[in-house]
């Protein structure tokens, strides 16, 4: 239904994005885009080039005219400005190799990568590994948010944990409503108190020259039912969440509803009864353990998300390492980077979120205009409601 590339390189020209699949009619303009790409910079313990080298601005180069979507391939474009301290580094052009970068970091895609693709300069693996991906991913997911929204579907998010600081849960309703608060959190957490202990503990792995991860939660409000699919495998909703999610740069747990907490909880304490609103003429729950998904296909209660991020694998103290050359001991490289971007993370989570439910919407509701896609949708509505 919806497909989406990416390409570009970390210190490469810029990024490049391609979504196709959307209906025509969608408002759209570059601001929708470009304020969750300023989001996604944000957070206390980025580094130097989000904080003061980048600001990246998405610029439409297809598929949208006069503010609204034509259906066709929408391409993003994202400059990098960093390209200009890169240029002789990263040029495309033929000439001679600057000295190449030999000493994998432990837990990057360095030495892994350049076993598989036979480079012998692991920033042939580092500039494609790294998050800088995300900002285009970031960029697409703008446009299906937007999609979304018009549907009366909200996604939102915010940090439950960094390190060993966890933050209270809170319910998805009140995660939308205080999208505000979060975006004036320098950790995007709603709770003061979790908040300064998180702030002391980015500036603590700061001091440490180490790195700290944390928890992302990401919610969708206004989900219908039955998005996704019992049926099979590769179309059961939860399953695309987990791959999209997993896909994120240092993503190493996904979890839905529960999660893993489900696991040590007895079936009557882990499931959510079904009960009949008169009134809303719809099946509701009064408890969301499962994360809005049942069998792979939603159930109309909001979808919670969580995703568990590793400490970056970066570090101003290196581990231990191995020429990839002469295998000899050495520590690894040490780059510019982030000490946290947990805070980032959560705006990635919300676009693959976004991406993965746009898809789903149109498998479902169909339409190659939005108000086709709205008529499908209020019909499939109407005939829940004569259940
Ligand atoms: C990253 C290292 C840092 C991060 C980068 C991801 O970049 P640099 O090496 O240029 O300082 O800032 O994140 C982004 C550029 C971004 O847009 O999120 C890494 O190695 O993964």
């Amino acid at each position: 239904m919806l497909r989406f590339l990416t390409a570009g390189e970390s210190h490469g020209e810029g990024l490049v994005a391609v979504l196709e699949g959307l209906p025509a009619g969608i408002p759209l303009v570059e601001d929708d885009v470009n304020a969750d790409l300023a989001r996604r910079q944000r957070g206390h313990g980025r580094g130097a080039r989000m904080t003061v080298i980048e600001r990246d601005r998405a610029r439409f180069l297809s598929g949208v005219r006069k503010g609204r979507t034509l259906g066709s391939p929408i391409a993003f474009l994202i400059l990098n400005k960093d390209w200009d301290n890169w240029r002789d580094k990263m040029s495309a052009a033929p000439g001679p190799a600057p000295r190449p970068e030999t000493l994998p970091r432990p837990g990057h895609g360095d030495l892994a990568g350049a076993l598989k693709y036979g480079h012998t300069d692991v920033r042939n693996v580092l500039e494609r590994a790294s998050a800088r991906e995300t900002a285009a991913r970031v960029a697409a997911a703008g446009a299906c948010r937007r999609f979304l929204s018009e549907l009366g579907i909200e996604i939102a998010s915010h940090v439950v944990r960094i390190g060993a600081v966890a933050a209270p849960p809170v319910p998805a309703l009140r995660v939308i409503a205080s999208r505000a608060r979060v975006e004036r959190s320098p950790v995007r957490c709603l709770d003061a108190l979790a908040e300064r202990r998180m702030i002391a503990a980015i500036d603590a792995a700061t001091r440490a020259r180490d790195t700290v991860g944390g928890v992302v939660e990401g919610v969708a409000t206004g989900v219908p039912v039955g998005l996704g699919s019992h049926v099979h495998w590769d179309r059961k909703l939860d399953g695309r969440l987990a791959q999209a999610v997993h896909s994120i740069p240092a993503i190493k747990g996904v979890e839905i509803g529960l999660g893993f907490a489900a696991a040590a909880l007895p079936g009557s304490k882990a499931h959510d009864e079904i009960y009949y609103s008169q009134s809303e003429r719809r099946f509701v729950r009064k408890t969301n353990r499962a994360g809005g998904l049942e069998a792979g296909i939603t159930n109309g209660e909001p979808l919670v998300v969580r995703a568990a991020m590793k400490p970056l694998s970066t570090l101003r103290k290196p581990l231990r390492s191995v020429d990839i050359r002469d295998k000899s001991p050495g520590l690894a490289i040490r780059e510019r980077s982030d000490v946290c971007a947990v805070p980032a993370s959560g705006v990635v989570l919300e676009a693959m979120i976004a991406l993965v439910l746009a898809d789903a919407v149109l498998e479902k509701f169909g339409g190659d205009s939005l108000a086709e896609v709205k008529r499908n949708l209020r019909a499939y509505r109407k005939s829940l409601e004569s259940r």
